[in-house]
């Protein structure tokens, strides 16, 4: 069965910002849609994207991406079967640049994802079930899920200095369970920022965004529901952080701004080592900058052991970073994001290269969505193991979580 049609049009993403969305019409008349999401704490290593620039929607226009896919790549793929990875391979050969700033990541993963699920319609299977064949598992799982329960930095019009707080399910036997404690969790925090008089105002990834005094006030809160909720309903959890520290980090003085004082990546690491020895942390992610590797080794040697050390912008989904940090010892995971490489199969090297050395894996949003649910199918392919995409508000976010309870309902009850 072969491509027929291969288009593309500017969509609008969570943020009401444009975005990409790629279409293929196979040879029966199917249609396969993918959407592109787009990041707003973006890491300096993370492949350029494509924008119009100018003054229409402020630069911001996928115009240019539009012509592009339909332009340049079209012509190369309509009128042969799909294949998943040859075609990520020719897409690769179009944009010939390390950093894909020929034709741009957002504009090349539009087209990955579609291949994909074109690739996995030809072959009569799910989405998941094919990336499972690529990969060659030999069986699959369902992730444990990160849930956003508390947006700060670029995320939210507070005064947090780290961007998400987040909680993780544990001890649950279903990733079903896990939905139900994150659900719980997520009503009765709104409940105890109520209490404390909060507004329940949400922020970009669907976690709620009121003031707070600092950002221990926000654990205190989180750490206080999530014991409520041990001793009303027996459902157990721990605290997840993502500092996104790039953004905090000046490196012509070599400090980190948290608000009181500048502090060294010596100080940021005892301060986690505070955090972790205070409350229920089980993950950190991005502590610090996407060049301080020192400071990296330095928060994986004190604390990697009990706390699970996840690199965002610094592996930026890129096989070289991540084969650096596994030499350093600079982390214990890796976030995993497409858009960050541009291609689905690149995706794929980035996770296997962390499962073959032990790196852990988070299959992560962005925080401008769209209803795409690529990365859920992509989680249980790869049996990544965890994904984090955003709280238990807003479709954009819910869309993943609510593809995982059907894929575990699927694998469960036969389809
Ligand atoms: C992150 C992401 C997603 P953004 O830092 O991990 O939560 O944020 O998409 O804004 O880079
Ligand atoms: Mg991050």
């Amino acid at each position: 069965m072969i491509i027929k049609k291969l288009m593309a049009r500017e969509i609008y993403n969570s943020r009401g910002w444009p975005t990409i969305q790629c279409e293929i019409i196979m040879e029966d008349g199917h249609s396969i849609v993918a959407s592109v999401p787009t990041g707003l704490s973006r890491g300096s290593y993370e492949a350029r994207t494509m924008h119009d620039g100018g003054e229409r929607l402020w630069g911001r226009g996928a115009l240019k991406a539009v012509e592009t896919i339909e332009k340049v790549i079209a012509p190369e793929l309509v009128g042969k079967p799909p294949h998943a990875i040859n075609m990520d391979l020719q897409l690769l050969e179009l944009d010939g640049t390390p950093e894909k700033s020929h034709l741009g990541a957002n504009v090349l993963l539009a087209v990955s994802m579609a291949v994909y699920r074109a690739h996995a319609y030809m072959e009569n299977v799910s989405l998941f079930e094919f990336i499972g064949h690529v990969c060659s598992a030999e069986s699959i799982t369902l992730p444990f899920p990160l849930f956003n329960m508390i947006n700060g930095g670029v995320h939210a019009q507070n005064e947090l200095y780290i961007q998400e707080f987040l909680v993780v399910p544990v001890e649950t036997d279903s990733f079903k369970q896990s939905m139900e404690v994150g659900a719980v969790i997520f009503h009765e925090l709104g409940k105890t920022l109520k209490l404390h008089g909060k507004e329940l105002v949400f922020g970009d990834e669907g976690g709620y965004a009121p003031h707070f005094t600092d950002d221990k006030e926000a654990l205190d809160l989180i750490s206080e529901t999530i014991d409520n909720v041990q001793a009303l309903y027996g459902f157990k959890a721990l605290c997840a952080l993502d500092v996104a520290a790039s953004r905090l980090y000046d490196p012509t003085i070599n400090r980190y701004n948290f608000g009181s004082q500048m502090q060294s990546s010596h100080e940021v690491v005892a301060y986690y080592e505070k955090l972790a020895n205070d409350y229920p942390i089980c993950s950190i992610e991005d502590g610090l900058a996407e060049d301080d590797w020192e400071g990296w080794k330095l928060l994986t040697e004190r604390l990697g052991s009990r706390v699970q050390i996840v690199g965002d912008d610094l592996f930026v989904t890129h096989t070289d970073r991540i084969a650096y940090g596994i030499e350093q010892k600079a982390a214990t995971a890796a976030l995993i994001k497409p858009d960050q490489i541009g291609t689905v199969t690149e995706t794929l090297q980035a996770i296997e290269l962390c499962k073959k050395h032990g790196l852990s894996t988070v299959i992560s949003h962005r925080s401008g969505e769209t209803e795409d649910t690529f990365i859920a199918d992509l989680v249980v392919g790869t049996s990544a193991g965890q994904i984090k995409t955003g709280g238990l508000c807003r479709s954009e976010r819910l869309a993943k979580y609510n593809r995982l309870l059907m894929i575990e309902d699927h694998l469960i009850r036969g389809l």
